[in-house]
């Protein structure tokens, strides 16, 4: 059975998905249409005549083919999957998704970057937007996550101050897609909320190798409720199953020039390829009893629970394994809200959860311009609805009968109410005994300890990125007293990161800055007084926060550049290509010509893309076989020694055949001790395990030095 009959969402969407093939062309009234290129004119050299119904169509439609991009997160892509629970977690939930093992629920994922319009880069340095929509048995689940555990600000009152910090500064409307500005560290160094938040983007986990290698978190505290109407907090993590892996910031930059649309075409030729990507769904479960045990507050959507405190339980898993059939249709239209919940799952007071769960509809009902967007068809359930709402624009349901109220007795008291037995959605009755009042809770005050913990727990390697990284954001800004005000923010993260920023930045670490640090929590609070001092160090460090945490010996889909020229060694690349192959990873012979290449065999070989065409970056790892010949045209062809060069530039995997060395010698290789460089005439075997390694981070420090 293929993927899409079983699953019950792609039979849904087959009623609404049309196929041209072998069809009469027609207007959208159905009358055919004989000629598609000649509006209709008074005389073969006269005027084009209104009547042209034909004409007036097509041109009116087409006028009207965009609608308005999200404001947040419009760049993105979509897949559809589904979702496997392992094992029943009723003790928790009443959820039919996470208590019944034998479903298989469709999902559709949508991937995303926040910050630039749907045109932009995919590497830009951003938080990735994970937004997963489950189509339950009980209705639709959204899960509408970043790859980032924490998030910028603590009440949904300052998201459109966030946003208009970081979009293109409304002026001269630039930068597109890029946090390297002034408004943005305006921002952030008066909001150390931020500080958490932003410690993650400077770090690698916002230049992803691919939207398959991250991370997911739910970000909030949710409920879970089970059948007795007990609450459990929890936290939602996705984990991937290839690890998680990022590229270099020198990278990103060349991508934005080679492939601009590198996640997109990454995910869509993994999917097309039949390599699906899986991620486990992990759970943090709280007790109510233990709301209050942490050292911070589990309702401040900017701190993260150490997973060292409460471990995640992998509960299922997530595969994506069909590609949308229309962008527009379905990853476009797709209208996420983390206010889609089914029984067994309920909210907290956290106040930017509370904040969304207003904006999303109302998001929607200007981007896609009716309250009825649930009905498009990647929107609507798998379940029946009936309720008594009716009408608004572009109404695709025929509702039949006379009543569309409640109560009624002309319609036999139908659509009637759900008794909770049948499953109906029953509110957590949380005790709420307070006044009413505008403030934030001083328990949300600690902006310091966690970015501290989180970069405590990256590696020596890890830690070099964040440094470089803030150094180029702030290295962006023109105002002195904005970068001031950020290397006082980052002293008080770590001191020694501050003066590795200030060192690159030329400048001074400021002993005191004139305003109060934050001036986001009220015109005249002081965070600083808040503070903890020191710092509160619950966790030495927590493993878990490092890139290096999950790994993988999975090459799968790694793509690896296969540098030939005429004359190459056909039985060192059949052996090494097959060693790959078996293990999923996609070769490519670059060559300095396209068409074919000429092996010592005398055997053609097509060229998968000609040097002139590819660079480095798009690859995981090089090749480079032996041939006398071979080797005398790529030295001709100076890129090659550039494509070596990059390679070990990014730390990425290197193997060559000893008889390469009149090209290795004209490349970085002699910077470095070569053994550690580069594999010579080694085994697949040792190849392999580099490349499933993703980097040799050892090699970093002179590899910096490499001018390229
Ligand atoms: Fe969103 N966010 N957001 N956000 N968000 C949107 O909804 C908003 C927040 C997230 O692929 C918008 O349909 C407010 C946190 C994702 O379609 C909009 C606040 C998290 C996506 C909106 C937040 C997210 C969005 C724009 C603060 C991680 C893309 C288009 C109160 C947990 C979903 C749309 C997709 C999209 C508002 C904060 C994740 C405007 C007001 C925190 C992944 O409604």
């Amino acid at each position: 059975m293929s993927t899409s009959e079983e699953n019950k969402k792609s039979k849904d969407l087959a009623s609404n998905t049309k196929d041209g093939k072998g069809k009469t062309m027609t207007t959208n009234q159905g009358v055919k249409v004989n000629d598609t290129n000649n509006s209709l004119k008074s005389g073969e050299r006269g005027a084009s005549l209104l009547e042209d119904f034909i004409l007036r169509e097509k041109i009116t439609h087409f006028d009207h083919e965009r609608i308005p991009e999200r404001i947040v997160h419009a760049r993105g892509s979509g897949a559809h999957g589904v979702f496997e629970l392992y094992e029943s977690l009723e003790e928790y939930t009443k959820a039919g998704i996470f208590t019944d093992i034998k479903r298989k629920t469709p999902v559709f994922v949508r991937f995303s970057t926040v910050a630039g319009n749907k045109g932009s880069a995919d590497l830009a340095r951003d938080v990735r937007g994970f937004a997963t929509k489950f189509y339950t048995e009980e209705g639709i689940f959204d899960l509408v996550g970043n790859n980032m555990p924490v998030f910028f600000i603590q009440d949904a009152m300052k998201f459109p101050d966030l946003i208009h910090a970081v979009k293109p500064e409304p002026d001269r409307d630039i930068p597109q897609a890029a946090s390297a500005h002034d408004t943005f560290y305006d921002f952030v160094s008066h909001t150390t909320e931020t500080l958490h938040n932003h410690i993650w983007v400077m770090s690698d986990r916002a230049i992803p190798r691919s939207f398959r290698m991250m991370e997911g978190f739910g970000i909030h505290t949710f409920r879970l409720i089970n059948a007795e109407g007990k609450s459990h907090f929890v936290k939602f993590h996705w984990k991937p199953l290839l690890g998680t892996h990022s590229i270099t910031w020198d990278e990103a930059v060349k991508i934005h020039g080679a492939d601009s649309d590198f996640h997109r075409r990454d995910l869509w030729e993994a999917i097309d390829s039949g390599q699906f990507p899986e991620w486990e769904l992990g759970l943090q479960i709280i007790p109510e009893e233990d709301e209050h045990k942490f050292d911070f507050d589990i309702l401040d959507p900017t701190k993260l629970i150490p997973e060292e405190m409460v471990p995640v339980q992998r509960i299922g898993k997530m595969t994506l394994n069909r590609n949308p059939d229309n962008f527009f249709a379905e990853t476009e239209q797709v209208a996420f809200h983390p206010g889609h919940v089914v029984p067994g799952i309920d909210f907290t007071n956290d106040p930017l959860l509370q904040g969304r769960l207003f904006s999303y509809t109302d998001t929607q009902l200007s981007r896609l311009g009716s309250p009825n967007f649930h009905e498009i068809p990647i929107n609507r359930p798998i379940n029946e609805t009936h309720n008594n709402q009716r009408d608004a624009q572009m109404r695709m349901t025929v509702d039949k009968g006379k009543s569309a109220y409640f109560p009624n007795s002309i319609g036999g008291g139908c659509p009637h109410l759900a008794k909770m037995a049948q499953g109906g959605f029953t509110s957590y009755e949380e005790r709420i005994d307070a006044k009413k009042i505008r403030s934030r809770s001083s328990s949300f005050s600690d902006h310091y300890s966690q970015p501290a913990l989180f970069y405590r727990s990256l590696t020596d390697w890890e830690q070099e990125h964040v440094a470089d990284a803030y150094t180029f954001e702030l290295g962006k800004c023109t105002y002195d007293h904005i970068k001031e005000r950020m290397l006082y923010v980052i002293k008080q993260i770590d001191k020694d990161l501050a003066l590795k920023v200030a060192d690159g930045l030329g400048m001074k670490i400021p002993s005191k800055i004139d305003q109060p640090v934050n001036q986001a929590i009220g015109a005249d609070a002081n965070v600083e007084e808040h503070q903890p001092t020191p710092k509160k160090k619950y966790l030495k460090k927590s493993a878990a926060l490092s890139l290096t945490h999950l790994n993988s010996d999975s090459i799968a889909t790694r793509k690896i550049a296969f540098l030939v020229g005429d004359g190459f060694n056909g039985a060192q690349v059949k052996k090494i290509k097959e060693a790959l192959v078996s293990k999923n990873a996609v070769v490519h012979l670059v060559a300095p010509h396209g068409g074919t290449v000429k092996c010592d065999l005398g055997k053609e070989h097509p060229v998968d893309v000609a040097l002139l065409t590819t660079e480095s970056v798009l690859y995981d790892a090089l090749y480079i076989p032996g041939g006398a010949k071979s080797i005398e045209a790529l030295v001709k062809a100076p890129k090659s020694v550039k494509f070596v060069n990059e390679t070990l530039k990014h730390c990425k995997a290197l193997a060559a055949e000893e008889d390469t060395f009149k090209l290795l010698d004209k490349t970085a290789i002699s910077m470095f001790d070569k053994d550690a460089a580069i594999l010579i005439g080694k085994t697949p075997k040792d190849f392999i395990k580099q490349i499933a390694a993703h980097r040799n981070w050892d090699r970093q420090p002179t590899a910096m030095n490499i001018p390229v």
